[in-house]
């Protein structure tokens, strides 16, 4: 199987090239149900340890349905199939720059939740233009155990994402762990209570504090499925972010603001209308091509179907 290793702002995407599973045809949405639900040892083998790592999200090229794509991708981590994923399509992009198949300019990608835009600014910089987000609902509260009442919004950016501000615990590298195991337990009282976000789960949880660099708009902790955290500022979070700090008037449209991670890695955020409501959101990051490399899965290795969790 040949994969190519990227990381956008520290968080690592390998694109599958060749060697996935015939997912069949249709549009990505169905393909992507059954990458979930029929091949969870393929994913499990090519993102988890030892031959992934933790963090890793991968890209599975496929076929486009709408032939003015670049390509299809499907997005999954170790704990999901993932809507869309912004870090990984900074790192796709990035990735098909450095093949040689597209080079700067806008060009178009399909992924389960719609079309998504890629402009191309050099090998390294990327904007993407993703799907309509918009917030389903503000002021939630949940009761977590060990951290009381804790109240967010429900918001759509291309995963389900519950976005709470300003974070119980302070948002800094030194509080990892602490921050992980906070937005497992609100994940898991949302999912006690039912709470989704539309179609998708909200397996996604953002904690905001405030930036530490003067350029920033904030510093942000994201959970992701698999129960790592986002290394980068979260593409797919941002876009939900976008979508509340729009609803709330606190950010114009066309306005420009920095989004930190909670290692320090940044996102150029800004927003336009959608046809519908929510907002077109625009990110802009950059990705760094690591390996390129062939997988290889002995019968006699033990572990070629991964590390079981
Ligand atoms: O950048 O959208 C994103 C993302 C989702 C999960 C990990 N990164």
């Amino acid at each position: 199987m040949h994969v190519i290793d990227s990381h956008t702002g520290g968080e690592p995407t390998r694109v599958i090239l060749d060697g996935g599973p015939d997912l069949g045809a249709g549009p990505l949405a169905e393909r992507a149900r059954r990458l979930a639900t029929d091949h969870r040892t393929f994913c499990r083998a090519v993102v988890g340890e030892p031959r992934g790592q933790v963090a890793m999200v991968c890209a599975l090229l496929i076929e486009p349905v709408d032939p003015d794509c670049v390509t299809g991708v499907i997005y999954f981590d170790a704990g999901a199939v993932l809507g869309m994923c912004g870090h990984g399509t900074i790192g796709l992009a990035a990735t098909l720059v450095h093949m040689g198949r597209i080079g700067p300019g806008r060009h178009r990608i399909e992924t389960p939740v719609g079309v998504v835009g890629i402009d191309i600014h050099d090998a390294n910089t990327v904007t993407v233009t993703n799907v309509e987000s918009r917030r389903l609902r503000a002021g939630v509260s949940v009761e977590v155990p060990g951290l009381g009442t804790i109240t967010g919004d429900i918001a759509f950016g291309g995963n389900g994402f519950f976005l709470v501000d300003p974070s119980p615990i302070p948002v800094n590298a030194a509080n990892i762990r602490a921050l992980a195991d906070a937005t497992i337990a609100v994940r898991a009282a949302l999912a006690a209570e039912g709470i989704g976000c539309g179609d998708c789960p909200v397996d996604h949880v953002i904690f905001y504090g405030p930036p530490e660099t003067p350029e920033g708009h904030s510093r942000n902790f994201v959970l992701c499925p698999d129960d790592a955290y986002d290394r980068s500022p979260c593409g797919t979070g941002s876009s939900a972010r976008l979508a509340c700090l729009a609803s709330d008037g606190k950010l114009a449209e066309g306005e420009e603001i920095l989004q930190e991670s909670v290692i320090g890695s940044t996102y150029r955020l800004s927003w336009r209308k959608g046809p519908t409501g929510g907002v077109i959101p625009s990110i802009t990051g950059q990705a760094f091509v690591m390996a390129e490399s062939r997988l290889l899965f002995p019968p006699e290795d033990p572990f070629r179907a991964g590390i079981a969790p």
